[in-house]
């Protein structure tokens, strides 16, 4: 059931852990006005029709499915393991970390078909089953609330699967990845029906162009590049900018400076470029909001 039109849109968020800090902070950049510092059950947004829940993030999938809340922002891990009829909107390029199995680096277990008839640990028993049938696997899977790292050396399994980021978890208990069988990060999640009711869908909407003019100036550099006029050509060429650059003559004769917004993952390619045919003075401003 979603929520009637009318109602207060409700976002959910995870109350205490590691995502909760960068959510807030994303709402918060995309000019949603809050206060949050008591992490209430609730926190109403003072200059938008919208209410932010605080819940524990194995509750978010749920919620959101069930219509208590419309949207929510929790590890895509936790939606595919309840296997939650909810609607992905966004990836939100925080909490990023990959579920991944992983054995004892003495292990006899050296490949993915080694598992057959061996003891998996983990807390993803759903995600790790629909992995090993994909696999024609047949293992026993243990199913543990946490501290999933120690199950080998106590014996209680031979192999886990379990969420990794730095790997130093991994490391520290002697154990070493053996596939990765899923990578997330956190996303923006949505009750499919209340995205059918054309009321809460445009408010949704609205949500999203915030938030999506946040992430995308987040991948964003803003470059000024003095050159010499001759090499403006070649500059432009190189600059994948949203539209052709800003070419400003300067007071020096012959010389301009181009300005354009570039995506971060290209960058450093693109400057070496630019200094290779010319350019100098490269200025780097990070971008605050975008909308293409
Ligand atoms: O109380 P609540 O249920 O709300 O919180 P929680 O303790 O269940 O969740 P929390 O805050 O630990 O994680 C929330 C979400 O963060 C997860 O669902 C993931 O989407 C995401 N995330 C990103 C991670 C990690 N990275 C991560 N490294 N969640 C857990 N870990 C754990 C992992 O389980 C392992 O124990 O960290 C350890 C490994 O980390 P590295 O850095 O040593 O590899
Ligand atoms: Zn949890």
């Amino acid at each position: 059931m979603p929520r009637l039109n009318g109602e207060k849109l409700r976002i959910a968020v995870q109350n205490s852990g590691r995502l909760t800090e960068p959510s807030l902070e994303l709402l918060a950049g995309a000019g949603l006005e809050f206060d949050a510092y008591s992490r209430r059950l609730l926190s109403s947004v003072r200059n938008f029709e919208l209410d932010i829940l605080f819940l524990r993030d194995d509750d978010i999938p749920e919620y959101v499915q069930d219509g208590i809340s419309d949207l929510g922002i929790v590890g895509r891990n936790l939606v595919v393991e309840r296997g939650a009829d909810v609607r992905e909107l966004e990836p939100l390029g925080f909490g990023h970390c990959r579920l991944v199995l992983a054995v004892p680096r003495e292990s006899e277990i050296r490949a993915v078909g080694d598992l057959a008839g061996r003891r998996i640990a983990t807390s993803y028993p759903h995600s790790l089953g629909s992995f090993l049938a994909r696999e024609g696997l047949e293992a026993t899977v243990v199913q543990l609330r946490g501290a999933t790292e120690i199950a080998p050396a106590l014996n209680v399994a031979d192999a886990i699967c379990d969420l990794v980021s730095t790997g130093s978890t991994l490391r520290t208990n002697d154990l070493v990845p053996l596939r990765t069988i899923l990578d997330s990060q956190a996303v923006l999640v949505a009750n499919p029906a209340a995205l059918e009711l054309p009321e809460r869908a445009e408010r949704i909407q609205r949500i999203l162009v915030r938030l999506r003019a946040l992430l995308t100036a987040r991948r964003t550099k803003y470059i000024m590049v003095n050159a010499p006029q001759e090499a403006v050509p070649r500059i432009r060429e190189l600059l994948p900018g949203l539209r052709s650059p800003t070419v400003v003559p300067l007071a020096e004769p012959g010389y301009v400076a181009l300005h354009a917004a570039i995506p971060e993952e290209r960058f450093w390619e693109v400057v070496e470029e630019i200094k290779a045919v010319g350019g100098t003075d490269v200025l780097v401003l990070a971008v605050e909001k975008l909308l293409a």
